[in-house]
């Protein structure tokens, strides 16, 4: 397959990408040496007493060999353990000093370099990519001011309000703990049963059971920042902020059967389909937009501004678009940059501040926390990824690994001796200062009312899905409910997604063979403390400030690309090549890249005679790695092709998950063979149509008005 023309992928263009070529090795043309430098010339073999003989203590080339190997591993993330990572830059659209003085806010002929790291958040490190989970969307921003680190995922709310309950959250989540199972899985008593007593979660784990939650391409998924942040400007005025990345080939996702399927036929599917994209020079493109609110205008809202469980509607606030950030260079290694990679909240650079979302504070001292034992040093922010590009000086001494060489008698301030150095900036010369909010209140262990509307958020998100996305919601519920044992859990769960929907709790409960319960014995939120008025703490009534906000749906995302769209052309020797071509020419010079299927691996000839690479042989692929299909005519090719039982397979499981497939001529003859038979007026489906009319249905994604008569398709 001809490959789009790579496109400069920024090496050595940026201060990040220069001060990472000082660290890297190319061992081309290098002979092996040890750690310390030593040639060499036997690395198979042991140092023996004899040819068959004992081997000997003294060897240190065996020694600093497997002992080097029994550390190479550190502990994975506590959560977010399965990432993959990019190298990128963010550019500015338009100043914005009316509301930060960030200097990456201010100037638009800077590219700022990034590192962003996607991942799942349950699974361990080598977990599959299609999990239904939260995906993890880190940003590292290397600003001449310092690094700003933007931690975010791609769901706009969290499942928790107070940082407290963070450890129960995950314990419940993970593969419960007498028998380590499920693997990368919410679907398990431990889960629903934290969840059906904290109703507080309701509204991240609603997008959770949404297509949120199993993305097409981490290329193709929001990201947010959640917490209300504040941008400061530099008369000291503070707005309130919450930060969005938008994807510039829209939100898209692919089917549940589809994400079981695809974790079996490539466990890999985002970490490829993201690496692959850059290789092809694809660059993937955000845009950075941004909620604001006037300090004055904190309590304006029906939820509270610090209440991480809420988003803030797109059509209540609208997003201002501020830059982009294009993710255009791949990681050297994927140990050294992508896993040591260390992110923090507490990352900020003067003009941003934080606010007093409770789980904000929390996760600013526990980034910090876990590198320490992560990465194993106080000096992690010295590794060559985490190293500001902003220079860096202070009193800050030794420790595990200390890579620089600190120079001079005095390591304290205030000194004299060291010419009072490093000395002290003003604020007008660009330092930090944190925002004078004023506090005057008790100290006091508890939830603040404002934050106990649990059920108007997650009703607004299911009321806002199209018909097509609330089945998928109610078929997540059925699915992970019906993995669970405890008759308790579940009838817990029903009345909670009641209290959220009753026509989708009715759903859930036939597919789980139950009733919906009136009524539950104890008090759903225990989330406070034992001698808290559990009273005031349940949660109130459902509220209705805005009826739908259509952009929390997936059918109103963008449907006008079909870049990096993976094509599968089934073809055997004889296909023909003025059909393959005029579809090529169509889809290839949009981006889309078509990959050849043949019932064996090499190379067929087209009914001209020349050979065509083949991209997968049919046994070594499955139809859930495209997003379309195509079937060229040409009548020796296509009676092979029928011949093959996978082949209609593929066919058949691409009209299951609504996908749009062509044919042309003979091609027709193995649609024939498949379910797609009946159905040859499906507005996704083109026997001797126009390439045109297959291009913009791939556009569509998929053909949603499918579904009904796809779920009867049995593959
Ligand atoms: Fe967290 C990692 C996102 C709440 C504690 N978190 C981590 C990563 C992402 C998030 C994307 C992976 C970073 C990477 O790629 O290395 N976490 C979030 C978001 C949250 C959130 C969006 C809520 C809005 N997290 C949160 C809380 C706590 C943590 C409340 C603890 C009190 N998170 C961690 C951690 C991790 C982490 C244990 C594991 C690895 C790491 O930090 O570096 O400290």
């Amino acid at each position: 397959m001809e490959q789009p023309k790579k496109k400069d992928s920024g090496e050595g263009t940026s201060k990040k990408q220069e001060q990472l070529s000082q660290y890297k090795k190319d061992p081309t043309n290098k002979p092996l040496t040890t750690k310390q430098g030593l040639k060499v010339n036997d690395t198979n073999n042991s140092l023996k007493s004899g040819e068959r003989g004992a081997t000997l203590l003294e060897d240190f080339l065996l020694r600093e060999k497997i002992s080097s190997f029994d550390h190479e591993r550190i502990p994975e993330r506590i959560v977010h353990a399965r990432g993959s990572g990019a190298h990128g830059v963010f550019e500015l659209y338009k100043p914005i000093p009316e509301y930060t003085k960030a200097g990456i806010f201010n100037d638009t002929s800077r590219k700022t370099p990034v590192f962003v790291r996607f991942s799942t958040v349950a699974g361990s490190k080598g977990s599959p990519d299609l999990a239904r989970d939260v995906r993890g969307f880190a940003t590292k921003f290397y600003t001449d001011e310092g690094t700003w680190d933007l931690v975010g995922n791609n769901m706009p709310i969290f499942f928790i309000q107070d940082a407290m309950k963070f450890p129960d959250l995950i314990h419940s989540v993970k593969p419960e703990p007498h028998r380590e199972i499920p693997q990368a899985a919410s679907a398990h008593d431990t889960f629903y049963d934290f969840v059906s007593h904290t109703t507080e979660t309701l509204h991240n784990h609603i997008w959770v059971m949404s297509d949120r939650a199993i993305p097409r391409s981490l290329r193709m998924m929001e990201g947010f920042g959640i917490h209300s942040f504040r941008m400061i400007n530099d008369k000291g005025e503070a707005h309130f902020v919450k930060f969005h990345w938008k994807p510039l080939l829209g939100i898209h996702s692919v089917t549940w059967d589809e994400a079981l399927k695809i974790n079996g036929a490539d466990p890999d599917f985002h970490r490829r389909d993201l690496w692959d994209a850059i290789e092809a020079g694809q660059y993937p493109e955000w845009e950075l937009g941004l909620q604001l609110i006037p300090e004055a205008d904190e309590h304006k809202f029906d939820f509270d501004l610090l209440d991480p469980t809420k988003l803030i509607p797109e059509e209540m606030v609208p997003v201002q678009t501020v830059g982009k950030m294009t993710l255009n260079r791949n990681p050297d290694n994927f140990f050294a940059e992508t896993e040591q990679v260390a992110f923090l909240p507490g990352h900020i650079v003067p003009g941003l501040d934080f606010t007093n979302d409770p789980l904000l504070q929390g996760r600013l001292f526990s980034y910090r926390d876990t590198q320490l034992s992560r990465l194993g040093s106080i000096n992690f922010q010295q590794i060559p990824i985490n190293k500001s590009v902003a220079e860096t000086h202070n009193n800050q001494r030794d420790g595990h690994m200390q890579m620089e060489i600190p120079k001079g008698k005095t390591a304290y301030f205030p000194n004299s001796i060291g010419g009072g150095c490093p000395h002290l900036s003003k604020i007008a010369e660009g330092a930090f200062d944190s925002y004078e909010e004023r506090i005057d209140a008790k100290k006091v262990r508890t939830r603040s009312e404002s934050f106990s509307d649990h059920f108007s958020q997650p009703a607004l998100f299911y009321r806002s899905l199209a018909e097509w996305e609330q089945a998928h919601v109610a078929a997540a519920y059925t699915f992970e409910l019906g993995k669970c044992t405890y008759d308790s859990v579940k009838s817990r769960m029903l009345w909670v997604i009641n209290q959220i929907d009753e026509k989708l709790a009715q759903k859930v409960a036939e597919g789980l063979g139950m009733e919906v319960p009136a009524k539950i014995e104890q008090p759903i939120n225990q989330a406070i403390g034992a001698d808290a008025d559990v009273k005031k703490h349940q949660p109130g009534k459902k509220k209705n400030y805005l009826d739908k906000s259509p952009a929390l749906s997936q059918a109103n995302t963008k449907f006008d690309s079909i870049a990096t769209r993976k094509v599968a052309v089934l073809v055997a020797d004889g296909f023909s090549s003025k059909d393959y071509e005029k579809v090529i020419n169509s889809l290839e010079k949009e981006g889309a890249m078509l990959m050849l299927v043949a019932p064996h691996g090499g190379n067929v000839k087209c009914d001209k005679g020349h050979d065509h690479p083949v991209d997968a042989a049919i046994n070594t692929t499955e139809s859930v790695l495209f997003d379309a299909v195509y079937v060229p005519g040409g009548k020796k090719s296509v009676e092979m092709l029928v011949k093959t039982a996978k082949f209609t397979k593929f066919l058949n499981e691409a009209f299951k998950h609504c996908k749009a497939i062509a044919a042309n001529n003979e091609g027709e003859e193995l649609i024939d063979k498949t379910v797609i038979k009946a159905f040859k007026d499906d507005k996704a489906v083109f026997i001797n149509d126009s390439a045109d009319e297959f291009r913009n249905a791939i556009a569509q994604h998929r053909n949603w008005d499918r579904m009904a008569v796809a779920e009867e398709v049995a593959v």
